[in-house]
Order: C-alpha cells, then sequence, then structure tokens
C-alpha cells in the first residue's frame, strides 16, 4: 500500500455558510472551492491548508449520508482521507485483509477524484476514504 499524504479531513456541518463564519473568519482560512456532489447528496466547501484540505459537508437533503450522521452524532469530524498511488490495487489488498469496503470499485468524487470508503465498523470508528488524482 502506498499512501502519500492526508489529502483532506471531512467536517459535517449544517450550514456551509455558518461554518464559514468560523473556518475564514476567525482561522483565516481562505474557500478555494464549494461544489456540489449529487451523487452523495452533499455541498462541500474547500480550505487548504499545506498539503491537506478541510472538507466541510453540507447534506442536500434528509436523506443524505451527512444528514444521518449529523442527526445520530453532531457535526464534527465525519472521515479521514489518504492520498494512495494505486487505488484499484489498494481496495484488493485491503479487503483480502478482512476490512470491510463501502465502495468495492473506486468512484468520482469531488474534485474529480477517484475515491472509495472503507466501513467505520472495520476501522476502528473512523470513516476512511482512499482518494487518488489520475
Ligand atoms: N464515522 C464513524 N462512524 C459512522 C459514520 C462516520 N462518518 N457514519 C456512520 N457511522 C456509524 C454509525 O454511528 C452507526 O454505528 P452504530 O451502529 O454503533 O450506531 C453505524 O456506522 C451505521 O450507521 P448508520 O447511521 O446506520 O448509517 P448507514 O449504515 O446507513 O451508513 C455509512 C453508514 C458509513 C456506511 C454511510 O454513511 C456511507 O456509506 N458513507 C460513505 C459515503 C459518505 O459518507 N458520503 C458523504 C461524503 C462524500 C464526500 O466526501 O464527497
Amino acid at each position: 500500500m502506498n499512501l502519500s499524504h492526508i489529502e483532506h479531513i471531512g467536517i459535517a456541518v449544517k450550514s456551509l455558510k455558518e461554518a464559514a463564519k468560523y473556518y475564514e473568519d476567525i482561522l483565516g482560512l481562505e474557500c478555494y472551492a464549494v461544489e456540489e456532489v449529487k451523487d452523495q447528496k452533499v455541498k462541500t466547501a474547500f480550505y487548504k491548508i499545506g498539503e491537506t484540505k478541510i472538507e466541510l459537508l453540507e447534506p442536500l437533503s434528509d436523506d443524505s449520508p451527512v444528514a444521518k450522521f449529523i442527526e445520530k452524532r453532531g457535526e464534527g469530524i465525519h472521515h479521514i482521507a489518504f492520498a494512495v498511488n494505486g487505488i484499484e490495487k489498494a481496495l484488493e489488498e485491503i479487503s483480502g485483509k478482512g476490512v470491510k469496503l463501502i465502495d468495492k470499485q473506486p468512484r468520482k468524487g469531488a474534485e474529480g477524484l477517484d475515491i472509495a470508503f472503507l466501513h467505520p465498523k472495520s476501522t476502528f470508528g473512523v470513516l476512511t476514504e482512499l482518494c487518488e488524482k489520475k
């Protein structure tokens, strides 16, 4: 497995606009992209700090996985995403070692990356994403 760095940390928020008051006005970060990922029923806002990004996630509907997360656990860290070289091979390797995959094959996520999620029940409670820029 060839993980290179933490690509982003996903944070579930009820409102991007409200959360921006903290990330922009208080921490002084600059939002460089806002994108709807319709497939995942979320609207995302990205902030970059060094090589790592913060991805704020606002649910677009009540049946969004992020809406469900906020309802159950409140706003907060939703997932951690590792950049990997060779995502297909990594998924095969991880699955072969008994970790439950949410996505058996990579799919397109925000910023056009190939992404796949690992189930939090197999990863010590942390929803984990692998992603690769191709
Ligand atoms: N982190 C840690 N645990 C989580 C979690 C998260 N983000 N989301 C859910 N869970 C836990 C729940 O607390 C629950 O635990 P208990 O059984 O102990 O209560 C368990 O996982 C099952 O949760 P659920 O609410 O019943 O939800 P589902 O099983 O229907 O779905 C999950 C959970 C992780 C499989 C689903 O949210 C998923 O497929 N996520 C991947 C896709 C995603 O999150 N997309 C949004 C972001 C997309 C993007 O970044 O672009």
